[in-house]
Parts: structure tokens; C-alpha cells; sequence
């Protein structure tokens, strides 16, 4: 028997995506969606974006994991908002997950929400949590094939930010090659190569974060 589907089977995301977007678009919140592999750096970067930003904005974070309570504590421990969310085997954040944490947020005096999906480079980019920004981090260790090898995750994003430069004279990454793989996927998108090791380059990713927050910011 054949079954067509004429069904969006991601319909119940869709319409929580929309949810969320339309309370944050209500409360002028910033929300950047950031999704790597396990071990990128995500959470490395967010301490490092909360103790460069949480001086001039209110920044809420929501972090994805299997298990543990681990990324949340490490953004607590900074004085910023950390709601974890886990998602027990499940390989992505969905809307709903997002939407159901998000009653734990005042979100009228959030500026930034970040959220850190779960670490994984395949799952999470074809989920929309009604975030404006989807970012992808890629690490240096990972090598130069990810960007043609999960091109779905680098065509859904619009910012790659290249972390753990720090490793390069140690390791084969190639930066050129990289931003040349990415524009061939994506043209549109950016590349910010940064250290969250060393700081090198965070002034240029702080930057991002603050014209992206000039544009829906509360005023
Ligand atoms: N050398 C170097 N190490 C880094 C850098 N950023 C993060 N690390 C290290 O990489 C490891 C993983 O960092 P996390 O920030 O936990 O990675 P993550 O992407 O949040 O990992 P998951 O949440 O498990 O997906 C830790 O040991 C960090 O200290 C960097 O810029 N340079
Ligand atoms: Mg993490």
C-alpha cells in the first residue's frame, strides 16, 4: 500500500517555532541558536560572550543535552540565567522543549538568549526553535572535511565561527580551504575564526552579537 504524506510531519515544531517567535519578536529578545559538534566549544564561547556582554545586556541562556546539568551550572557559575534542558537519548532541541523552558525566562528583561543545541552536527539544523540566528561552531581539531561532509548544517546557518584557532600551527586545518568549502555551500554565510582559549578574535563574534542585537533591540 502506498501512504503519501501530505502532512508537514514537522508541523507540531513549526507551530511551536512560531510560538516562540512571535514572544520573542513581542519582547524584543535576541536569540541565537548555536549548533556544533560534541566538544566544539559552545559552551567555552557562551562563558566567554556572557563575561565579554553581561556588563551592557541581559543574557539568558538555554543549554541541550542528553544528560547532566553540566553547561548550565558553568553559565550559573557566571551570574547569567541558565535553564538545561535534556533531552534523554533525543540528538536535537526541538520547538517544543524551547517553548516549555521558556516559562522559566522572563523574557521582557532578557536582551540575548543564547541556546546551545545539542552537540551534533546532523540533527539539530533542520529544527527551528523561532530563533532569529542560527550559528554553526566548528573546531579546528574536527579538520577541513565537516564543511563539505554535513553541508545541511553549513547551508542552515548563517555564521561559522572557526573556534580553537589557537591549535592551528599544531594541526592540518586549512582557513582558506575552509572559507572556500563554505562559500561553495553558502555564500551568503560569514566565517569568524576565534579562540575561546586565547580570545583571539572574540572582539569580531562580540561585534556580530551586537549589530544583531541593534536590530531587534529594546528601546
Ligand atoms: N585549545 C582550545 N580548547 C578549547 C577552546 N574552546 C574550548 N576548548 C576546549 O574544548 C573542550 C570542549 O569545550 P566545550 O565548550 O565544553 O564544548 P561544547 O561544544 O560545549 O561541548 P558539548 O556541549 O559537549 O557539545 C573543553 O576541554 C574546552 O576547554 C579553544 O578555543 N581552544
Ligand atoms: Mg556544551
Amino acid at each position: 500500500m502506498k501512504v503519501t504524506l501530505n502532512t508537514n510531519v514537522l508541523t507540531n515544531n513549526n507551530v511551536a517555532a512560531q510560538y516562540n517567535r512571535d514572544l520573542f519578536t513581542n519582547s524584543k529578545t535576541l536569540v541565537i541558536n548555536m549548533m556544533s559538534s560534541p566538544g566544539a566549544g559552545k559552551t567555552t564561547l557562551l562563558e566567554e560572550t556572557v563575561k565579554a556582554l553581561s556588563k551592557k545586556y541581559r543574557i539568558g541562556v538555554i543549554e541541550g543535552d542528553l544528560s547532566t546539568e553540566i553547561d548550565a551550572d558553568r553559565i550559573r557559575a557566571l551570574g547569567a540565567q541558565a535553564v538545561q534542558i535534556n533531552t534523554h537519548g533525543g540528538c536535537h532541541l526541538d520547538a517544543r522543549m524551547v517553548a516549555a523552558t521558556l516559562q522559566e525566562f522572563n523574557l521582557d528583561e532578557i536582551d540575548i538568549l543564547f541556546i546551545e543545541n545539542v552537540g551534533n552536527l546532523v540533527c539539530p539544523s533542520g529544527y527551528d526553535l523561532g530563533q532569529q540566528h542560527k550559528i554553526a561552531v566548528l573546531s579546528v581539531p574536527e579538520g577541513n572535511d565537516k564543511i563539505p561532509k554535513y553541508p545541511q548544517m553549513f547551508m542552515r546557518t548563517e555564521l561559522v565561527l572557526l573556534n580553537k584557532v589557537d591549535l592551528l600551527p599544531y594541526l592540518d586545518f586549512d582557513v582558506p580551504t575552509a572559507i572556500e568549502d563554505l562559500t561553495a555551500i553558502n555564500p551568503e554565510s560569514k566565517l569568524i575564526p576565534v579562540s575561546a582559549r586565547t580570545k583571539e578574535g572574540l572582539d569580531n563574534w562580540i561585534t556580530w552579537v551586537e549589530e544583531a542585537y541593534a536590530s531587534c533591540a529594546k528601546q
